[in-house]
């Protein structure tokens, strides 16, 4: 550390992940959110054949038969739902929207579950308790009042089930727009758009049992510990097989260092732990795609082709090739070792393990994809893969970690502004109506047409859509000028409290919940990361009787706005099993839909890459080029920083669950700027200094912020500050132009000591 000053809250920590430390977390999580006496029973029932999916990562859970794997933040996210506070309409009565816009994020959802159905009314600034009626018809009413259809925005945060999102998009279908901006968006749209054009599906290619069989493992840009818990069980395992664990991170992040498995008897009465990552690279934020070109040179330089590439594989099942050496060999080490701010030497030692390794798998997150570059990163990944066959055999593959519990499974379902024709001929096939073909509005582009007055009406099926997004004044704008914002939630958040002309709060059921319909008690379905489709059930009781199903909800505004409908919606509404009946005529890949999933684990959606069929144009995977190897020449100048934006242990996106980030040593606060020593003083500064944050980018207005800056063991040049706070330096139209998803992740900056 660069002094021994103290700063508040500010404390190494020294224990491994998990452990001790996480069951104290937990205990802790239950006590400030629920009864005691219902706790237990419930994380019981999580990720249990009759229970509910744990809403807190798509990780999926080996057959989902097992008993609950302990697991900190899955708790967390549990409890946080299921807790005994409630926002009413006297709570609303109390506390105008002005006064609760000064409350901070943690405040506003820490006040518990939405009760009731309210509608904003400007005379008093308060929200009113509006009857579920009411809020169809204003909303139908609104819809239809819109010139054109395309005017409105639906979009979908990654927690709705299967059945709520394929009733969301054909409800927009059939009012005749696809601007569907999504989570996704924000997200894995890197993994999306880029891996269909290089492997044929834009998803991960991997099962639970193939990391039985892996024989390396690289993990790049994602932060398990924290944000796949439950994945550190199997990262525990592989370790333990004897498995190197390659990670590449620009900060050091204790849970793949070293992990204490909390269901480790012995582990746990010995306070012993197990080393995760067996080489640890620290790549500069923005980096990647100059290590991955880097490893892959490494590769091609070998001294004998033969030993090291999967010739075979790559003569039978690829295209490019050529031209894809080429460019890695005209790629000089010069560079990839300043923009990755890596060691020849490393690179060339992560080639010889790969080399040796019979099957890898490669795991990514963000760290990857929140990138101006996001795509191509992606895409190089799959590159590397693709040199040495490491598709459609045991133990290899692609597997990016998904972000939201079904956010790949609204994929799945429809979700995207982009239809397909077969989407649109699945569509006319199951309801008799043509769907509108041209292409929508992504997260981006449908802020930015609510700032411009091109879209007036945005209704979110769950979420916290302007906060999410970059730019919070931005999106405050853009919300401020619509006709009506609708809003389906569990919990009270600040996307509420940017109101334009009218703007309704609808309180959903959430996944713990029984959701009771005429035909009886209900399951949904959701698709794990690794494409696993299965049931859902909610046992609790729901935190108040006047809560609806998303499914109802939709189904309810669908048939205010549609007088004429297609769709007979309260049919489907009355027994979830219509529904998948017509998600399987839309989609023939859910063949037995109903049946499948009454089967414990479900089922698993087909994948090509894993039988070595790849849906591409040419019929072949495709080695793509990355174009150079810096996204942002800026970051190249010395005086720049590359900020990253990233998530505390103590929060879940835009809910912050509480205020310490435990395994790196922040505690009560998220006011810091994470800084490697030696910028600290490149740049006169000090661990404790309050500093100025202050964009690079050249063109636009400048933005600033301030922060506290701490000593970090983070790669040199780059920073990095907590998501959503540092989203105020990030402008809107900074992103990856292939995905449309935001560069969160690497910002240019400048930052000095702050005048006080
Ligand atoms: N408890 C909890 N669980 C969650 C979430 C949550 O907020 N809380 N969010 C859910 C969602 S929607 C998502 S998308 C996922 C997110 O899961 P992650 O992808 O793990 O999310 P992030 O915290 O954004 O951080 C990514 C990691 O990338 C590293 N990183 C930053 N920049 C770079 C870079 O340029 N290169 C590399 N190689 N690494 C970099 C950071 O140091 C951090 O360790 O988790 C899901 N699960
Ligand atoms: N700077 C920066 N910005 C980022 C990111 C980053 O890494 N850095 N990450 C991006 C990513 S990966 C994502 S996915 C987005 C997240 O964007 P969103 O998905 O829009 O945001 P969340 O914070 O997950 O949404 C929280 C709200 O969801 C509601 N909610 C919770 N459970 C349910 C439910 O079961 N049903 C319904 N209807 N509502 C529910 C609650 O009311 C809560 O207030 O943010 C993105 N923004
Ligand atoms: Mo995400």
């Amino acid at each position: 550390m660069a002094d021994k000053r103290q700063v508040p809250g500010i404390r190494p920590y020294s224990s491994p992940a998990g452990g001790w430390g996480a069951l104290r977390a937990t205990a802790k999580a239950v006590r400030e959110q629920m009864d005691l006496t219902e706790a237990p029973l419930l994380l019981l029932r999580t990720n249990k054949p009759e229970g509910f999916d744990c809403p807190g990562c798509a990780w999926p859970d080996k057959k989902h038969t097992s008993t609950f794997q302990f697991c900190e933040n899955g708790a967390k996210a549990v409890t946080w739902e299921a807790t005994n506070k409630r926002v009413t309409p006297e709570f609303f009565a109390r506390h105008t929207v002005s006064e609760l816009s000064k409350w901070s994020d943690y405040e506003l959802e820490n006040e518990g579950r939405l009760t009731h159905p309210m509608r904003y009314d400007r005379a008093s600034d308060t929200y009113q308790p509006i009857g579920w009626d009411e809020a169809f018809n204003r909303i139908g009413a609104s819809l239809r009042n819109l010139p054109d259809p395309d005017m409105a925005e639906f979009y979908t945060s990654g927690r709705a089930s299967n059945e709520a999102a394929f009733l969301f998009q054909i409800f927009a279908r059939e009012f005749g727009t696809n601007n569907f901006p999504d989570c996704s968006n924000m997200c894995h749209e890197a993994t999306s758009v880029g891996l269909p054009k290089s492997i044929g599906i834009g998803k991960g290619t991997v099962s639970l049992e193939d990391f039985d069989h892996c024989e390396l493992i690289i993990a790049m840009g994602h932060n398990p510990g924290t944000n796949h818990p439950r994945m550190m069980g199997t990262l525990h395992e592989c370790s333990r097989r004897g498995v190197p664990i390659i990670v590449f991170n620009p900060l050091k992040e204790r849970a793949l260092e070293r992990f204490a498995d909390p269901q480790d008897p012995i582990e746990m009465s010995t306070f012993g732990s197990t080393p995760i990552a067996s080489s640890y690279y620290q790549v500069r934020v923005g980096g990647d795609a100059a290590a991955l070109k880097g490893i892959m040179k490494a590769l091609l330089e070998g001294a004998d082709r033969s030993d090291v590439l999967d010739l075979a594989f790559i003569a039978e099942h690829t295209n490019g090739f050529d031209t894809f050496t080429a460019d890695v060999q005209n790629t000089d080490w010069v560079d990839i070792e300043r923009v990755s701010g890596l060691k020849r030497e490393d690179l060339e030692r992560v080639a010889e393990l790969y080399a040796r390794s019979k099957a890898t798998i490669v795991t990514y997150g963000m760290g990857i994809t929140q990138h101006a570059k996001g795509t191509a990163n992606v895409q190089q990944i799959a590159n590397l893969l693709l040199l040495r066959g490491n598709f459609g055999k045991p133990g290899a593959g692609i597997c990016p970690l998904r972000g939201h519990s079904n956010v790949q499974g609204n994929r799945t379902v429809g979700i995207t502004e982009k239809p397909t024709p077969a989407l649109a001929a699945g569509i006319e096939r199951a309801f008799g109506f043509t769907p509108p073909l041209h292409h929508g509005h992504d997260a981006v582009a449908a802020m930015k047409a609510m700032v411009d007055g091109r879209s007036k009406v945005l209704i979110c099926l769950g979420g916290n859509f302007a906060i999410a997004l970059p730019d919070p004044e931005l999106c405050a704008d853009g919300m401020r000028k619509l006709d009506l914002a609708v809003h389906l939630n569990t919990k009270l958040n600040r996307s509420h409290l940017l109101i334009g002309g009218e703007s309704i709060i609808l309180p959903v059921l959430g996944r713990t919940e029984q959701d009771i319909q005429e035909s009886g008690p209900q399951s949904v379905t959701i698709e794990d990361s690794m494409s696993m489709v299965h049931a859902s059930r909610g046992k609790l009781r729901p935190a108040s009787e006047q809560l609806r199903s998303e499914i109802a909800i939709v189904a309810g505004m669908a048939k205010a706005a549609l007088p004429t409908s297609k769709v007979d919606w309260m049919h489907l509404v009355a027994d979830y099993d219509r529904i998948r009946d017509k998600i399987e005529i839309v989609y023939p890949d859910f063949d037995r839909y109903n049946e499948r999933i009454r089967v414990p684990g479900g089922f698993r959606l087909p994948l090509g890459p894993t039988e070595r069929l790849w849906l591409t144009e040419s019929g072949k995977a495709e080695f793509l080029i990355f174009d150079g190897l810096n996204e942002d020449d800026t970051l190249a100048s010395s005086d720049i920083l590359a900020l990253s934006t990233i998530r505390s242990h103590d929060q879940y996106n835009t809910t912050i669950y509480g205020l310490d980030d435990r395994y790196r040593g922040v505690f009560g606060r998220r006011d810091v700027l994470f800084m490697n020593d030696e910028d600290l003083s490149a740049n006169g500064v000090e661990h404790g200094d309050l500093v100025e944050i202050e964009t690079a980018l050249s063109g636009g207005r400048t933005r600033s912020m301030t922060l506290t800056a701490i000593s970090y063991d983070i790669a040199r040049g780059s920073v990095a500050a907590y998501y959503p706070e540092a989203n105020f330096l990030i402008p809107i139209d900074h992103q990856d132009k292939i995905s449309g998803t935001p560069s969160y992740k690497s910002m240019p900056v400048r930052v000095s000591r702050a005048r006080l």
